[in-house]
């Protein structure tokens, strides 16, 4: 009995084990076809998700934290509706995420201001973790009064922000597909605070007037905290004193750089009662320092009349200090 029960164990063990192993495969072989499925419908949705959903998500947010820091823009052969711009920037990132980035068009916005100022076309870049893009082009000034208002802040602020937005496609390695993506960023530029800090020297009046017409005659320097630089041109200021026009101040060949190395001759044509009237006043004839105010109102490159940088130097008034 018992011999023959031992193997019937052995057969309920094994019988107890066989249903469980063919269980699986038999599951398996009976269902292939919802596995089938469930693979199909991972690849068919999920991997579209990823590819479609979560990696332009993903290029986005890393273009979105991703930090443009401009080192400097150069203005040059300043005309009415054009002129050549150097704008050479610094691209930072993580570098985790290893694309490129299609060239494309920035448009320029004052913060705050929804007309671009100018665009720039920015070349193909990577993602690498530091990137030097430096751009030079001819710039059409497309919309004058943005363009206008632009040197308008620049001149009289501390700081300002800047814009540069463009839709462009972003190619993420080992992925054959461009994702669209907007490239997007805020920088904080220094103005020249209305060229605070002007000094004036070097400087001689000649009450029967100088054979050029003019009376008045000395060396400006004009600071400069920006990391912009323009070419001005021939720039006009009205000059008043004690809120009274006197006169008119001329700087030639103005061109405004970083630094303080902006050194300019500066003429002027002043009524000479109103240097005599000043003179006798307090404190003005004991310090002999009189405060000069140059409000611009002409500026011409090259025979041309810049309308955007005389209304910026006109917006202002420059109180320039003149050690008569
Ligand atoms: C890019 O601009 C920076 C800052 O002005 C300058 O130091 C650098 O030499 C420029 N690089 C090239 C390749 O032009
Ligand atoms: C400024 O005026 C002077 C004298 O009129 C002229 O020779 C010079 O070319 C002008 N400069 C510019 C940049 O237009
Ligand atoms: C007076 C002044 O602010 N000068 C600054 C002009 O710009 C350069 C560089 O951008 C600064 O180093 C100076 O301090």
């Amino acid at each position: 009995m018992s011999d023959t029960s031992k193997p019937a164990q052995v057969s309920t063990e094994a019988v107890s084990e066989k249903p469980r192993k063919r269980g699986i495969a038999g599951h398996c072989a009976r269902f292939w076809w919802a596995y089938l499925i469930g693979v199909i419908v991972l690849v068919v949705i999920v991997v579209p998700v990823v590819l479609l959903v979560a990696v332009p998500k993903i290029a986005q947010s890393k273009l979105d934290e991703a930090e443009l820091t401009i080192e400097r823009i150069v203005m040059t052969n300043s005309q009415p509706d054009k002129f050549t711009m150097t704008i050479d920037s610094v691209i930072r990132s993580d570098g985790k995420v290893h694309a490129k980035i299609e060239p494309f068009t920035g448009q320029m916005f004052v913060e705050g201001d929804d007309r671009p100022f100018a665009a720039v076309n920015f070349p193909e870049t990577t993602s690498d973790a530091f990137q030097i893009v430096n751009v030079t082009q001819e710039t059409k000034i497309e919309n004058m009064a943005a363009f206008t208002d632009f040197n308008k802040q620049l001149l009289k602020s501390t700081d300002f922000k800047v814009r540069v937005e463009g839709d462009t496609g972003i190619h993420v390695k080992g992925i054959d597909r461009r994702y669209p993506v907007t490239f997007r960023k805020t920088i904080t530029l220094a103005g020249l605070q209305t060229f605070e800090g002007t000094e004036v020297f070097d400087s001689e009046i000649a009450i029967m007037g100088f054979p050029d017409g003019n009376n008045f005659r000395g060396k400006t320097r004009i600071p400069n905290r920006s990391v912009v630089t323009f070419e001005v041109g021939n720039a006009t200021f009205d000059t008043f004193l004690l809120g009274k026009k006197v006169g008119q101040t001329f700087l030639d060949n103005l061109i405004l750089k970083p630094g303080n190395d902006n050194v300019f001759p500066m003429r002027s044509k002043i009524d000479n009662s109103a240097i005599l009237d000043i003179m006798q006043k307090k404190p003005y004839c004991e310090t002999g320092i009189v405060p000069f105010v140059l409000v611009g109102t002409k500026v011409v490159n090259d025979g041309k009349p810049l309308s955007y940088f005389a209304e910026a130097l006109g917006a202002g008034e420059q109180t320039v200090p003149i050690d008569l």
